[in-house]
């Protein structure tokens, strides 16, 4: 795997897209917006996720992500498309973040050889069960309980991130799902090379000190 990817990319990892800003009176326009402010305040990876419920598709999904790369690139952070694997390729991202029931990875290791690619993991029997060997980094979670994603499976918690440090050896690990400013020191003490999140900064009153009390 040759690639750029080092384990300290995924201290403060932001993962985002239009549906994580319901809200918001225009949510394309909150999206690009926080994603700035995140990369300014100091993130390290960046995730496009334009799915669920009110998600963009199409056009509209391309020239979000065209949008959300341009500011990585600027600010030197890699860019990471989840599951679009041919949006991946017309946009030559940086890397792929894939889940257990997404495209295999030994297909997306095949097409994708020197991109950044990232497995989702939820217990000791998925790894065993996985090709991680063809990873450069697993994310497993979820750690807590979270509202931003509909078909999260039953949080690990902090004994979790124990078990699965323990079989994955030195494999980069991000931890991920109800990750806060508060409990992200603790999930790496149990291991994690750092915290993955969508709430955190998509829903702090300021976003630039979310950030920086993420990489802490
Ligand atoms: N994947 P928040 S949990 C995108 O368990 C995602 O694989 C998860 O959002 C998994 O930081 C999750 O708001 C949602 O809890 C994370």
């Amino acid at each position: 795997m040759k690639n750029s990817f080092k384990t300290e990319e995924l201290k403060v990892y932001f993962i985002c897209g239009t549906q994580d800003f319901k809200s918001a009176n225009n949510p394309l326009t909150a999206a690009l917006t926080c994603i700035e402010t995140a990369l300014k305040a100091g993130i390290t990876m960046f995730q496009f996720r334009e799915k669920g419920h009110g998600s963009l598709t199409g056009e509209a999904k391309l020239d979000f992500a065209k949008q959300a790369q341009a500011l990585c690139k600027e600010y030197k952070v890699p860019f990471i498309m989840n599951d679009d694997m041919d949006l991946a390729e017309a946009l030559d991202v940086d890397g792929v973040h894939i889940g257990q029931d997404d495209d295999p990875i030994e297909d997306v290791r095949r097409r994708f050889p020197h991109k950044i690619i990232g497995l989702s993991i939820h217990s000791p029997e998925e790894y065993a069960a996985s090709r991680v060997d063809l990873a450069d980094y697993i994310g497993i979670g979820p750690i807590y309980g979270t509202q931003s994603k509909d078909d999260a499976k039953a949080p690990i918690g902090l004994d979790g991130v124990e078990e699965l440090r323990k079989v994955a050896g030195s494999l980069p690990i991000v931890a991920i799902g109800g990750i806060t400013v508060d409990n992200a020191a603790d999930i790496v003490k149990s291991g994690a090379d750092g915290v993955s999140v969508i709430s955190a900064i998509t829903q702090a009153a300021d976003v630039t000190e979310a950030v920086r009390k993420l990489k802490l």
